[in-house]
């Protein structure tokens, strides 16, 4: 089972600012942390981060035939982004949406997701452990696809 980890724009960013919402860790801990969750339920991953929103299509596409799944923080493109939905339509592999924060609970702006109407699940307000509930689940959920 091998599953694509995509990150969107900012995320790299992770520890500078804004500790009270998304936690004080870094990105590289967080890269630690997905590469650690996927090898205890041992997953093969791929991590890919991008503040381009083509960057991240180009990389959805691409996974066609190449990983079983997706686990996607598309960052701020949650709220925007069209193309990373019909991406994520059009290779149709199993995808899993993260945000570390609870967009539920904040600006009205962030309370549209067009990539999650893409994904069979959304784990959102777990910061880290978000990423390894999706992976636990995407193992599940792929296990069930494949027993049918
Ligand atoms: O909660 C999440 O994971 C988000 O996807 C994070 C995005 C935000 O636009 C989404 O609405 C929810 C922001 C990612 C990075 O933001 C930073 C801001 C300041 C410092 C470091 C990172």
């Amino acid at each position: 089972m091998k599953l694509l980890i995509l990150n969107g724009p900012n995320l790299n960013l992770l520890g500078l600012r804004e500790p009270e919402i998304y936690g004080k860790r870094d990105f590289k801990a967080l890269e630690a942390f997905i590469r650690e969750s996927c090898a205890e339920e041992g997953i093969a991953c791929e991590l890919f981060q991008s503040n381009h929103e083509g960057a991240l299509v180009d990389k959805i596409q691409e996974a066609y035939g190449v990983f079983d799944g997706i686990v996607i923080n598309p960052a701020a493109y949650t709220h925007t982004s069209v193309a990373i939905l019909d991406a994520l339509k059009a290779v149709s592999l199993p995808a899993v949406e993260v945000h570390l924060s609870d967009v539920k609970s904040r600006e009205d702006f962030r309370q549209i997701s067009y990539a999650g109407r893409a994904c069979v699940k959304t784990f959102m307000g777990l910061g880290f452990e978000g990423y390894r509930q999706a992976i636990r689940f995407l193992k599940d959920y792929l296990r069930g696809e494949s027993a049918t």
